[in-house]
């Protein structure tokens, strides 16, 4: 995510083609990331350049691979490719932690996922703080291999293990009066955002999203608790974060303390910042251009053999199952 003025990466980064190249510019990047973190008083040396993300994200994913979850397989959402591990918890979106792709693998173990409450307020009867664990005993867990597109063009296939929204919410008794829900990231204060601000001053924590009542309670919207058989690592949003397959990455919130039902619109954490660029809808759509950058094709980001481009989808490909909730909408108009 990127906004005027900050030098699009992303978009550089689409362009590459060759792993080899892709590689090279991440160690560059690194070092050059060091080098300003280390004048901050950020850097330490676990975080110097020669340390591969790879490594950090293998560290995290053996202290965790213990904590595995009970949960069936909803053979409905297969793919036949799927992002390799090592892949999707190295390459993320986590601006608390940081702006560099990798800055979550490295600095995301000092977020405290324990203990952790999410309120669910607003307009609902039965407002509520409900913890973790006693989400995890009342809901049933699945697992669905889902697409995650970007808006910056990347794309992954990811089997995230969790349950419908809707039956959370469900116990919450949403009110007649509860038209769209507002969700919200975690703030710690040691997280490097928060802590020196300069390093993602421009935007507004805590990260907030939202989505209208029927797309929240869609089938498809999934709060995850774990990915690839295991509790999700921290630089994926544990210890529960949201996954809306058929918008762009940014929806999907990461680490929820709060949901709010309200009657009007939340204004979300992209909109203030940008919304000529990002819309609340945020809908995949491959016709309505990005203002900086087409939306027609993505690279997905596989097992590195093959870096491919492939061409993004209506609804990223779940069109037959959410088209009819955008019935009547000008997709162009409500991007
Ligand atoms: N709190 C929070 N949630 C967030 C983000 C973020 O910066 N902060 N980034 C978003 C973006 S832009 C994307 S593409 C996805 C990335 O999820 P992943 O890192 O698990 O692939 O998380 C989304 N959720
Ligand atoms: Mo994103």
């Amino acid at each position: 995510m990127i906004i005027k003025n900050i030098k699009p990466y992303e978009i550089k980064e689409a362009q590459v083609t060759k792993e080899s190249i892709y590689k090279e510019r991440r160690k560059f990047i690194n070092t050059s990331a060091s080098l300003v973190l280390g004048m901050m008083g950020l850097a330490n040396s676990q975080e110097s350049s020669t340390l591969s993300p790879e490594s950090d994200a293998a560290k995290n994913f053996n202290a965790k691979s213990k904590d595995s979850l009970i949960y069936t397989q909803n053979p409905n959402y297969k793919e036949s490719t799927i992002t390799p591990y090592i892949k999707a918890t190295s390459f993320n979106n986590f601006y608390e932690f940081g702006m560099q792709k990798d800055d979550p693998s490295k600095r995301a173990n000092i977020l405290q996922t324990s203990p952790w409450d999410v309120v669910i307020d607003g307009e609902v009867e039965n407002k509520m703080k409900i913890s973790y664990e006693d989400i995890l005993k009342k809901m049933p867990l699945e697992e669905r291999i889902y697409r995650l597109r970007c808006v910056e063009a990347w794309s992954m296939n990811i089997p995230w293990i969790g349950f419908e929204l809707g039956a959370l919410l469900a116990l919450a008794k949403p009110t007649s009066q509860a038209k769209y829900v507002c969700f919200q990231t975690a703030v710690q204060e040691n997280m490097p955002a928060i802590k020196h601000p300069a390093l993602a001053s421009f935007i507004p924590f805590p990260y907030i999203e939202g989505l209208r009542i029927d797309e929240a309670t869609h089938p498809l919207t999934l709060l995850a608790v774990g990915m690839y058989g295991h509790i999700l690592p921290n630089q994926n949003g544990a210890p529960l974060r949201l996954v809306v397959p058929w918008k762009y990455g940014f929806k999907s919130i990461k680490s929820i303390n709060k949901i709010t039902l309200t009657k009007e619109m939340p204004q979300t954490t992209w909109q203030k910042l940008a919304s000529e660029e990002y819309g609340f809808y945020a809908n995949v759509n491959p016709n309505v251009p990005h203002p900086r950058w087409s939306q027609a094709s993505e690279r997905f980001i596989g097992d590195g053999l093959s870096l491919s481009r492939q061409k993004t989808q209506m609804f990223n490909g779940y069109g037959n199952e959410v088209a009819r909730l955008y019935a009547n909408m000008d997709l162009e108009k409500n991007f």
